[in-house]
């Protein structure tokens, strides 16, 4: 490992006595106050302060000893148990962890998910406010956390794979900004009972077979809520059941290790060589903690005197790691019974401080709003006296409210101003709006970046073309793109599915593995799940992975982490962070039940925070790219699979033309109907426009390039006022993109105003497309259809 810096390793044994010591007492501090904060965020949510909690409680001494090790530059994809590992590595204070409990919506109060996550779901800054990457490697980085199961794994495993990037591709060695050599470890949690998801098992066969330096911690608690450990794994053990993914010499694989929760200076010794293994030489590791503890149950929903055996109670409280903690300090003389007290005490003062001031942050200013909403209501009852007795009531009631939200003091003013009738209300009303507007920035922004990158300020530079421009087929257009785009941009990298060696099914990468390196366009296994998490992980860290899923039909086997983590990041962090992956696939019209889907509707509705890109061609396709990679959002990139082999003119400014999204494109002008269509079947549509020009009828044809963001300047309204007739053509089932792109026309645009007949859709059959030919045709809508509805259209 010659090439690596040098890794400055905490390293317990080298330290002087005194500064061990005070290593230990600062470990143990930190778990007293975590416990605290546990004992009192309960208290929180049990006296309604709170809505629900969920704490780190039985997990602390495991976690002061991991922190020990994770260094600036490295990351964290964890769950909600790992409120001590987040203030003992300084990324959360516990006056934020109050301010999450209480969802207080100002991001300087709750600068993880400015109330938007549950409590214990933290995430440090990845990006600043013009959504670029900020200098990694000098920050220990959180990515957000998120509630469901294991969800953290496909993400780590990305997170893990840009250390290899940055250790192996030569053009990736200037952003130091971004990494040191690849020695960036990603630090991830998992719960025992969350190791039964398939996520688990895939990222663990993925990191063995790629060698990437992830480090999973399991807390085996030997609970899933209420089930134990005998139904969730095979053996009853997790480090038993994968003794075959075991690096050995001469094999890829994981190193295993088991640790017991209450033994401090065991996992200390442990975690300190296992993950000098792993930063050094990108083995993956598991850290299996046995005997770990819950002493206040799974969370504030629930007793778990319901489950757990008065046996198994007695044991927790036996082995309580901080209990044991302190017995080891004292046996060891490393401090008295009574400092140790005092640390208890001081940490039970600091975090009932903490907790007071961040309940006084977050009343505060909905104290403010509280008075001058009920002297307004007072207001209206002195103007209007016949109202005065039940305005005087609500403005009572508000006022008086111990523990008001922003909701009732919105719930109450519309009340009030219900009441007293607009004219009375004149001020109110003004107020109401006001804290409407306010309470939309705090609740409803951050879906996508917002900042300088936002892809709606992405100018539009149109294709060039030289008169002699060659003409390709659709592969060859995107072939050549992908080559002028690997050439000049070090940071793209592309991987799925046969995409390295052959260059992908359809040969985009053709020959470009060989040009531009197997560390940068490269074959994965058939693990659709871990290709989207090693994608977002990647994004995360600065690149701009592109990762593949082979066809469109697949997808859902990657959609989990795209829909939970990566469409709702952005919000989630209030835009602290995002993963600008794009995910290229191809779809619709093809053969078959599972090589010819368009399930746009489930795509649309499952995606919102992503862009999805559905180009007719694949010189839009490029042009698209181009966008997509000067914006901060991440993105899917339908390809039409029967467009690789339909010739079209190369641009010749490959690299420097944008197709703007959100801006659909009018392909045929025309007077009488506004056909709307994407992707494969507007080359239908447009047979059909052209056939029925023999009938006197003229179409006008409008391709709409984006479905997220969708016709952003209501360019179809325009075309529509103009025909008042529309058709829309899609080949998702009935009701599903179609239905959506029905909605936006008619209910955002306005488009009813305008219609002379009932406008309509023709979508795909709701079953999948049978084989074949024929039974494409009768599946699919067809032209034939398309002509006769339109005939019928114009004949109403
Ligand atoms: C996909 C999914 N299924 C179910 C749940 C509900 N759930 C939340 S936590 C949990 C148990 C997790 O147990 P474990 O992984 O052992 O973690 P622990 O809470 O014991 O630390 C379950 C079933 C969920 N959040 N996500
Ligand atoms: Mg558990």
């Amino acid at each position: 490992m010659e090439n690596l810096a040098p890794i400055e390793v905490l390293d317990l044994e080298k330290l002087s006595f005194d500064k061990f010591r005070e290593e230990v007492l600062k470990d143990y501090r930190s778990a007293c106050e975590s416990r605290e904060a546990s004992l009192l965020g309960r208290k929180e949510v049990l006296t309604g302060k709170a809505k629900f909690g969920i704490f780190g409680d039985g997990k602390e001494v495991p976690q002061v000893a991991m922190a020990k090790f994770f260094r600036p530059g490295d990351c964290y994809a964890g769950y909600y148990r790992d409120q001590t590992f987040a203030f003992a590595t300084g990324a959360a204070t516990i006056e934020e962890f109050f301010s999450q409990l209480y969802a207080d919506p100002d991001p300087s109060h709750d600068p993880h998910s400015a109330g938007r996550q549950m409590n214990s779901h933290f995430a440090t800054p990845f990006v600043d406010s013009d959504g670029s990457t900020l200098d990694l490697v000098n920050r220990k980085n959180l990515t957000a956390g998120l509630a469901p199961t294991a969800a953290q794994l496909p993400k780590a495993l990305g997170l893990a794979s840009a250390s290899k990037a940055f250790r192996e591709v030569k053009a990736l060695q200037p952003f130091t900004e971004l990494s040191n050599h690849g020695n960036e470890v990603c630090f991830c949690t998992i719960g025992d009972a969350s190791t039964s998801e398939g996520h688990f098992w895939e990222t663990l066969n993925a990191a063995g077979v790629l060698q990437v330096p992830l480090a999973i911690f399991v807390w085996d608690d030997g609970y899933g809520i209420s089930v134990p450990r005998q139904y969730q794994t095979t053996k009853g053990s997790i480090s038993e059941v994968i003794k075959g993914f075991q690096k050995e010499d001469g094999t890829n694989g994981i190193d295993i290790y088991k640790v017991k929760a209450w033994d401090y200076a065991g996992m200390c010794e442990v975690f300190e060589t296992g993950l000098r293994a792993v930063r050094q030489t990108h083995t993956p590791a598991l850290f299996h903690v046995e005997e770990v503890t819950q002493p206040q149950g799974h969370s504030t929903s629930g007793s778990h005197e319901r489950y757990k055996s008065p046996e198994r109670l007695e044991w927790e409280r036996e082995w309580d790691g901080i209990k044991k903690l302190k017995e080891w300090i004292i046996d060891n003389a490393l401090a008295s019974e009574d400092e140790l007290n005092d640390i208890e005490t001081e940490a039970k003062e600091s975090v009932r401080n903490s907790r007071n001031l961040a309940w006084e942050k977050y009343q505060s200013p909905i104290r403010i709003q509280v008075t001058r909403s009920a002297e307004l209501i007072r207001e209206m009852a002195h103007d209007s006296p016949d109202h005065a007795e039940p305005l005087l009531k609500l403005a009572t009631a508000l006022a008086s409210n111990r523990e008001p939200g922003r909701k009732e003091v919105l719930q109450t003013l519309h009340e009030a101003i219900g009441v007293a009738g607009s004219a009375a209300a004149r001020k109110a009303l003004a107020y109401y709006k006001e804290l409407k507007t306010e309470n939309e920035a705090l609740y409803n922004t951050h879906l996508y970046h917002e900042g300088a990158r936002k892809i709606l300020q992405v100018p539009e530079v149109k294709a060039v073309y030289t008169d002699n421009a060659p003409v390709l087929n659709g592969y060859e257009v995107l072939n050549r793109y992908f080559d002028q785009l690997f050439t000049h941009n070090p940071k793209v990298l592309a991987f799925g599915e046969d995409l390295g060696k052959i260059g992908d099914v359809n040969q985009g990468f053709a020959g470009l593995q060989a040009k531009h390196g197997a560390d940068r366009i490269f074959d994965t296994g058939i693990r659709e799940l871990t290709i989207m998490g090693q994608g977002i992980g990647m994004a995360f860290r600065g690149l701009r992975p592109i990762a593949e899923i082979q066809y469109i039909d697949y997808l859902l086997y990657g959609l989990q982490p795209l829909s939970d983590d990566l469409a709702s990041l952005q919000y989630r962090t209030a835009g602290k962070q995002t993963a600008p992956l794009i995910i290229r696939t191809r779809g619709h019209r093809l053969e078959g039940i599972w090589h010819s889907g368009s399930p746009m509707g489930l795509i649309l509705h499952s995606l919102r925070g992503l862009h999805v890109c559905v180009p007719r061609n694949m010189v839009q396709a490029a042009g698209m790219y181009n966008t997509l990679l000067e914006g901060a959002d991440p993105a899917l990139m339908i390809e039409c699979l029967n467009g690789y082999r339909l010739k079209e003119k190369l641009p010749s400014n490959l690299l420097d033309f944008r197709v703007p999204l959100g801006e659909p494109e009018v392909l045929r002008e025309g007077e009488d109907i506004t056909l709307v269509s994407y992707g494969a079947t507007l080359r239908i549509v447009q047979e059909a426009a052209g056939a029925v020009e023999a009938f006197g009828i003229s179409c006008e044809v409008i391709d709409v390039q984006t479905l997220l963001p969708f016709d952003v300047h209501h360019n179809i309204l325009e075309s529509l006022k103009k025909t008042s007739r529309i058709l829309i053509v899609d080949e998702d089932v009935p009701g599903g993109a179609a239905g959506f792109i029905f909605n936006k026309v008619m209910e955002e645009q306005g488009g009813y105003k305008w219609l002379d007949t009932a406008p309509r859709t023709i979508t795909a059959q709701a079953h999948r497309p049978a084989y074949s030919s024929d039974g494409d045709y009768f599946s699919k809508p067809n032209a034939e259809d398309i002509i006769d509805a339109i005939r019928e259209m114009i004949a109403e």
